[in-house]
């Protein structure tokens, strides 16, 4: 049997509210994590690792970057006609953006009625796992169903973040109820204080799923949003499938990151999952060679630590360092290096994210910080050591006592 015609739309417009000051500017996919990578590298790794290369990324909040990424780092190979494209909202349909992720894809139908995909697969962008899409795909098409929602046990207090799956007793593989995030969860018969809930990916039929959204452009009562609206449509019609993400097996992933699923959501989330990477087994496995995962750094000089003269002993440990990375009579510990970061003589830098071309000025200390693009610490400033001085400052200080110091901030004492 011929394989399925497969497209895959990642879904890459979310603002990332809770992300601020990371979102400023840039849309939540786009926010660098584990040094190399942005968000949407995971979503998009999965896809082309699950050998799908028709792939579209609907952009729209902030999505410059994004697109820019996108275009630089997934550009493919037009042979086969394989492309990954980004599609920023661009009023096709009629004068308003996408008014949520459902009127994305219904905004978009001239690319699928072009493609004419035997299944469409849709994905979010924002978080950290492993997933193999053609498993969900294999496991839709003998179920029979027209949808299929990828699944995930969470804890019941976060169900108010997502929609929540009832399997049906009698089919297992099919959902008998979907509650957009509920505030009055009623958690599994097996373990109360868990709820199943979706993933935010999904598989459809092709041509039911551009029914369901031409559908749902008509009607005014709807949020046009796949988990508010389009999983209910299908719960309604009966036909709607759920997919266990334990039965996904991604080639090379350990028995500790088999299951690891990350919605970095919020500063603290965002933090955790970076600082995460550096310990001895990580729950999250990034030297999986089986399952790489893309990034789009192609040309940069190797990571170098240098002995500056007496007392000034550059180096790092337990840490994440990236490529282009200068360590010059500093001290790193616990902390994630992006691309291009500088760290000068007596500069100490402890369980810190800093993303892109940060400098770090002589004598400096950065403890318990993530410090956005570009900016550069002057000498002796310190940074997340004095809480009030932060705050004073401008800089943001969460709940867990993480300090952001965003993009542009010019930083005099
Ligand atoms: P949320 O993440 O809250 O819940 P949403 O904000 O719609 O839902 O984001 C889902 C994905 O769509 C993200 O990747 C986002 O970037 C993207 N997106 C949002 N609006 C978009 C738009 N207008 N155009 C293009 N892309 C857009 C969703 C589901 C829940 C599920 C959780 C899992 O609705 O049912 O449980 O994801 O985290």
């Amino acid at each position: 049997m011929a394989a399925p015609r497969v497209l895959a739309i990642v879904l890459a417009g979310g603002e990332g509210k809770r992300l601020m000051p990371l979102t400023a500017d840039r849309a939540k996919p786009a926010v660098p994590f584990g040094g190399l990578y942005r968000l949407i590298d995971f979503a998009l790794s999965n896809v082309i690792n699950s050998r799908y290369l028709h792939v579209i990324v609907l952009t729209q909040y902030k999505s410059h970057s994004l697109d820019r990424h996108v275009s630089k780092t997934w550009r493919m190979s037009p042979l086969l006609g394989n492309y990954v494209a980004a599609v920023p909202a661009q009023q096709r349909v009629g004068k308003h953006w996408y008014l949520g992720s459902a009127d994305a894809i219904y905004q978009c139908l001239n690319i699928i009625e072009d493609e004419r995909p035997d299944y469409v697969v849709v994905v979010g962008a924002d978080h950290v796992y492993r997933m193999d899409f053609s498993q969900m795909v294999e496991a839709h098409i003998t179920s029979g169903a027209e949808f299929t929602v990828a699944a995930i046990r969470q804890p019941i207090e976060e169900a108010d973040q997502f929609g929540v799956i009832e399997v049906d007793p009698t089919d297992p593989t099919r959902i008998k109820a979907f509650l957009e995030k509920p505030t009055d969860p009623v958690g599994l018969s097996d373990s109360p204080g868990e709820i199943l809930a979706s993933m935010g990916n999904y598989v459809a039929n092709a041509d039911a799923l551009v029914a369901a959204v031409t559908a749902d452009a008509e009607n005014v009562s709807s949020r046009h949003d796949m988990g508010g609206d389009i999983a209910p449509y299908f719960v309604e019609r009966g036909t709607a499938g759920v997919y266990d993400f334990l039965r996904n097996d991604v080639p090379g992933s350990t028995p500790r990151d088999r299951d690891y699923w990350r919605d970095v959501g919020t500063i603290d989330a965002f933090y955790e999952a970076n600082i995460d990477l550096i310990s001895i087994e990580p729950v999250f496995n990034l030297y999986n060679d089986e399952w790489p995962l893309y990034s789009g750094y192609t040309s940069l000089a190797p990571a170098k630590f240098i002995h500056a003269g007496a007392g000034r002993l550059g180096h790092a440990v337990d840490s994440v360092v990236s490529p282009g990375v200068l360590v010059s009579g500093a001290t790193v510990s616990g902390s994630v290096l992006s691309p291009g970061v500088r760290l000068h003589s007596w500069a100490q830098v402890t369980d810190s994210v800093l993303f892109d071309d940060v400098h770090i000025g002589r004598y400096a200390q950065v403890h318990r910080a993530i410090i956005d693009k570009n900016v550069s610490v002057p000498e002796r400033v310190r940074i997340g050591l004095d809480h009030d001085h932060d705050r004073a400052r401008g800089l943001t200080v969460t709940e867990s006592g993480i300090t952001v110091v965003p993009k542009g901030t010019v930083i005099t004492e």
